[in-house]
């Protein structure tokens, strides 16, 4: 047993990239200037771990501390450094160009470390990469980002579980490659539990999970308990690669993080035996660096529902072939189910088109144009 702070990552571990360099030398001096502190005191850094204190930031140095929000800071939230009112705030907001961006994992900053504080301040967060989003809530309009700057996604999806069908594992799979395609990173499909399952079973979720995802998406069985799979999900995960991994509670995901570490450094907990619902073990999101050859993983909250609103670019990126097939089609606004001269429906009745993949890309499209509507009801269906 080891605590989690022992693997988390770095600074060096993490891939921050030229653009974010030079974004933060810029802002760097810019807020020097508007906030007229030295220019030492502006480090570079990256957000490790965000839990109910304040974020975790590795930095450029080699320190490793926690800081709170330059706005936070502002409003007069409790702090370190005492209270400030609200139009301090503003001031201290604008003429600093901090914007309010809230941090998320993975984040990279520009962070104020004072000499004798143990607190830092994040000043602003630089240019994401990738950002992980989810819609939240019904008709506000807002999305959260869970995490920042990540190149794989681990789609984590229990085998042996009763209450998943197929059907319903081809759902959540086809949702979580539509989220991670449209933000840019790798998806890697992370069958976890084989060990519960006979290998036929194993082999027929894997070949229907495949067929869903398509060419280039691994889809990998694997077990914590016989290691099974394991070198397979360490090949997705180079070192200076940053993943994070995608399921619901339960599904074994800070289990499998624990085994690729080969430490119990993260908290897991037994699924209830009646329904195989787990219980929100997970309540951070957390960063821990791989033993070599690996990179990072942030271990993640389960999530329960994976609701899709204006993901269309995820959509197209996950489906390629339906995409530049439906440029064909013979009218415009073709819904591909019953128009005649629809070229995907033609693409699937001369076998390059496969049937499952376009069941899943209609159902996904259709949602999409529904929750769009509902949110702008000049928005036809
Ligand atoms: N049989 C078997 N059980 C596993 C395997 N991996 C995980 N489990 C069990 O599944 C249960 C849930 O695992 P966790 O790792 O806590 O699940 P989680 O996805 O992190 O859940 P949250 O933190 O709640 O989101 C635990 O009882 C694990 O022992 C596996 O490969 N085989
Ligand atoms: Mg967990
Ligand atoms: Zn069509």
């Amino acid at each position: 047993m080891s605590d989690v702070l022992d693997h988390i990552p770095g600074f060096g571990d993490l891939r921050v990239d030229d653009a974010q360099v030079s974004a933060f030398e810029m802002a760097r001096s810019e807020l020097a200037g508007a906030l007229d502190i030295p220019l030492e005191e502006i480090e570079l850094g990256a957000v490790v771990r965000l839990d109910r204190g304040f974020p975790m930031i590795a930095t450029r140095c080699g320190g490793m501390l926690r800081a709170e929000h330059a706005v936070d800071f502002a409003k007069g939230k409790p702090g370190k450094r005492g209270k400030r009112s609200k139009r301090a705030a503003a001031e201290v907001a604008s003429s600093a160009g901090v914007d309010g961006m809230l941090p998320s994992v993975g984040d990279v900053v520009a962070v104020r470390v004072t000499p004798g504080h143990d607190m830092g301040v994040i000043l602003r967060v630089l240019p994401r990469r990738t950002s992980f989003e989810r819609w939240r809530g019904k008709n506000r309009g807002e999305r959260q980002v869970l995490a920042a700057n990540i190149d794989v996604i681990f789609i984590v999806q229990p085998l042996g579980a009763e209450r998943d069908t197929l059907p319903l594992m081809r759902d959540r799979v086809a949702r979580s490659l539509v989220l991670a395609r449209d933000c840019g990173a790798d998806p890697v499909v992370v069958l976890t539990k084989a060990d519960r399952c006979d290998p036929a079973e194993v082999a027929d979720a894997c070949d229907a999970l495949r067929r869903l995802a398509g060419a280039g998406v691994h889809v990998i069985a694997t077990s914590a308990r016989t290691g099974e799979g394991l070198d397979e999900v360490r090949a997705c995960i180079p070192r200076g690669s940053v993943g994070m991994i995608l399921g619901e509670s339960g599904a074994g995901k800070s289990t499998l993080l624990n085994t690729l570490l080969g430490t119990d450094a993260l908290d897991t907990n037994a699924v209830r035996e009646r329904d195989d619902a787990g219980r929100h073990t997970t309540v951070a999101r957390i960063m821990v660096a791989l033993p070599e050859p690996c990179g990072v993983i942030a271990d993640c909250p389960g999530l329960r529902s994976l609701p899709l609103v204006g993901h269309e670019r995820g959509l197209a990126r996950s489906f390629p072939e339906i995409v530049e097939a439906s440029r064909a089609c013979r009218f415009n606004d073709c819904t591909h189910l019953h128009e005649p001269g629809c070229a995907v429906r033609e693409g699937v009745d001369c076998g390059e088109i496969d049937q499952t993949r376009l069941d899943a890309f209609l159902a996904l499209a259709r949602e999409m144009r529904v929750s769009a509507q509902s949110l702008d009801p000049d928005i036809h269906l």
